[in-house]
């Protein structure tokens, strides 16, 4: 009897199912948000679902004491491991006061929290990534010992803000973690129609540095690419490429209907590798999780999230009187 591959990355059975768990509060965080929308209760919804396993399994790779995370929109599994609660993030849907990426004033998707090490982020796509290098070159002229890790869509790979960043990062070998969750989409148009080149990571060696790509829906193998790139960033070896392929599960937000460009064949096909069915496999098959502990995980965080909800329903909004702060020095 081998190890098993967890334990081959150093990764315990505990480790384990604290990965499966954030995967799991993710999706049903994200599907009770679909339901809450269509009955008309929040107004807007970007989703997570299928990119879970990319997200949670880059977050464990890093150090929530030291590093600082700069996600992007779709990163609910990243900003749940850095500390984000199921309550935040329904007030943030909810558009609440108590919502800590903004007081209730963004979309949902901006996240936030100085005591997360969540670095708040605008709405035009792919500007956290020269935030990411910026935050890396400042940690190392103070001399301080963190990672910052950032993520983007693959259509997001192609704005001048990632060629700009991870050039800088790489001629300056600054501490940052580049991590593309392509995601086969952005919005409408396929990803034949957004890249030349077959990988995103393959526009690494344009910048000498590293560029992987790995399974997406595979949390083990996004852990060990996220590692190995962290390990390198703290050695002062400079950044990493790395593209965690999936796939887009769900209409790009809540105002999308995929119908318009998308069969239902391909959609269905992208399911059957779905990492929450897939990950839950492993672990079975690994003997880390029992039916009785699957079905109790299930119970645990729809309680969670029932309580999130009706906590952020019940929440009081901004005071108006309030819609200034933060936009004029006071
Ligand atoms: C600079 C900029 N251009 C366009 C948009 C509108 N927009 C929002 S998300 C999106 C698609 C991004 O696709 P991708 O980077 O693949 O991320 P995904 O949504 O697929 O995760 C676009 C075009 C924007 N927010 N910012
Ligand atoms: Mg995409």
């Amino acid at each position: 009897m081998g190890e098993n591959r967890h334990e081959r990355l150093g990764l315990t059975d505990e480790n384990v199912l604290e990965m499966y768990k954030t995967m799991l509060l993710a999706r049903k965080i994200d599907e009770r948000m679909w339901l809450l929308n269509r009955a008309g209760k929040i107004p807007f919804v970007i989703s997570c679902q299928g990119q879970e396993a990319a997200q949670v399994g880059a977050a464990m790779a890093l150090d929530r004491e030291k590093d600082y995370v700069l996600p992007y929109y779709r990163d609910m599994g990243v900003v749940l491991w850095f500390g984000m609660t199921a309550r935040d993030l329904m007030l943030s849907g909810f558009a609440k006061a108590e919502d800590p990426s903004s007081g209730g004033r963004q979309m949902p998707g901006h996240f936030g929290g100085k005591k997360y090490h969540i670095v708040t982020g605008s709405s035009p796509v792919t500007t956290q990534v020269p935030h990411a290098v910026g935050m890396a070159l400042g940690g190392k002229l103070e001399g301080k010992d963190l990672v910052t890790f950032t993520t983007f869509g693959e259509g997001s790979s192609n704005q001048g803000d990632f060629h700009e960043g991870i050039n800088f990062a790489s001629v300056h070998k600054l501490p940052v973690i580049f991590m593309c969750e392509n995601n086969k989409y952005a919005i409408s148009v396929p990803i034949q129609k957004q890249l030349a080149c077959e990988n995103v990571s393959d526009r690494a060696v344009g910048y000498g540095i590293p560029g992987v790509t790995v399974d997406g829906n595979d949390p083990l193998a996004v852990y060990e690419a996220v590692k190995a790139a962290a390990d390198r960033g703290r050695r002062g070896e400079g950044p990493t490429l790395i593209e965690a392929v999936s796939y887009r599960l769900t209409p790009h937000s809540s105002d999308d209907d995929d119908r318009a460009y998308r069969t239902r064949e391909e959609v269905e096909e992208a399911k059957a590798k779905d990492s929450i069915f897939t990950f839950t496999k492993y672990l079975k098959e690994a003997g880390v999780l029992s039916d009785e502990y699957e079905k109790q995980c299930h119970e645990e965080i729809a309680a969670i999230i029932d309580e999130a909800t009706d906590y952020a329903e019940a929440a009081p909004y901004a005071d108006p009187e309030s819609a200034m702060r933060h936009v004029f020095a006071e």
